[in-house]
């Protein structure tokens, strides 16, 4: 019987509440496909910050480094600035593991509403592509005059051509297999930044020239946000820098319904190290403690961690499940209407994996 090392993160807030939820599923899955999970729980985050000062040991990419996959909940906590806990776990590995495409599918299940009031079940269907290891997010810059009234911060983005040629790549390969509408939008803001966003334009017309079956489009991201409301439907394979991504992936998953649905994968597309897959959605303090997160965009990025490690009949029954509870309308958490807690909503999930 085959074997998988999962890391698991927990992490802040609602992460500790909804990557429990997810392991039950894969515990299940285990039963029914002939596999194992070995679950390796690292209690990195902000707990691990307020007793050593770090978010997570200096040695913890060594350790994940041996496992197959990392599933991750959230990060985030009010009592420390978010660049420190987002800088000091999920941003780290993304760069230590090369994790250059991050991933984020966006469905309108059946029997849910999109606040959209055009849209029906299955029109949104598209996935946001975001590079994830450099541009906004490279962390080159600094302060002078740190702390003093004159002070200045510079922050860099870093574009280069291998990093955007090979998640333009990802893109029209991601394209062609979801073998859809075939179309590739690239979204930039060239207009006013005339370096960086200009090379990303060049790129994407050399990639997109070896793709002639593929419908290609280019996008400011102030035009995307407006046509992701106006004509979510037109939308195949949307592909953008780290920041612009980040940004439009949260409106794609309010308009499938809730960012409780929202899942992701931050693939290295060359599996040389663990991939990591996380709900699109944070430590959510609002509603930490209560039960009542929806564990559903945890469990479907525990869907596509499946996929990744080619359990693909497993990766579907659990996208299939997860579906058939929400066209029931019958389980749900708060975010969509309802009055279920995060617990009852998976057990709803794993009756209908049987
Ligand atoms: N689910 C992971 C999480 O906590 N995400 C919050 C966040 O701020 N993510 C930023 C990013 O994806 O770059």
């Amino acid at each position: 019987m085959k074997t998988f090392t999962i890391a698991v993160i927990a992490g802040d807030g609602v992460g500790t509440e909804v990557v429990p939820q997810a392991k039950r599923v894969l515990e299940k899955i285990a039963k029914k496909h002939a596999v194992t999970f070995s679950f390796q729980d690292f209690d990195w985050g902000a707990g691990h910050f307020f007793r050593w000062g770090r978010m997570m040991p200096a040695g913890a990419i060594d350790l994940l480094q041996p496992c197959d996959a990392i599933l991750l909940g959230a990060v985030g906590h009010p009592d420390i600035p978010d660049h420190t806990t987002l800088n000091g776990l999920l941003l780290p590995i993304r760069r230590a593991f090369d994790l250059y495409a991050n991933v984020r599918p966006a469905y309108l299940y059946p029997g849910v509403e999109s606040p959209l009031a055009k849209a029906r079940s299955g029109d949104i269907d598209f996935v946001v592509v975001r590079e994830n290891t450099e541009g906004e997010y490279a962390q080159v810059g600094g302060f002078v005059y740190h702390l003093q009234p004159e002070e200045v911060a510079i922050q860099t983005s870093v574009f280069t051509r291998r990093g955007i040629e090979r998640i333009v790549r990802f893109a029209f390969g991601l394209a062609v297999k979801r073998d859809k509408k075939k179309r590739v939008a690239s979204i930039t803001k060239s207009n006013a930044q005339g370096y960086s966003m200009v090379l990303w334009d060049r790129t994407f017309q050399e990639v997109a020239a070896q793709y002639p079956g593929i419908e290609t489009e280019s996008l400011l991201v102030d035009a995307a946000a407006m046509n992701f409301i106006r004509r979510p439907e037109s939308f195949d394979v949307v592909v953008g820098s780290n920041l612009f991504c980040d940004i439009l992936s949260d409106i794609s998953a309010i308009i499938v319904g809730s960012m409780g649905l929202a899942a992701s994968a931050n693939l290295d597309p060359l599996r040389r190290f663990p991939s990591l897959f996380e709900p699109v959605h944070g430590s959510a303090p609002d509603i930490a403690g209560r039960g009542v997160v929806n564990p559903m965009a945890t469990i479907l990025s525990a869907a596509m961690m499946l996929d990744h490690l080619q359990m693909t009949d497993a990766a579907r029954a659990v996208e299939a499940a997860v579906a058939a509870v929400l066209a029931e309308r019958k389980v749900r958490t708060p975010d969509l209407g309802g009055k279920n807690s995060t617990e009852e909503v998976t057990d709803a999930v794993l009756e209908k994996l049987g």
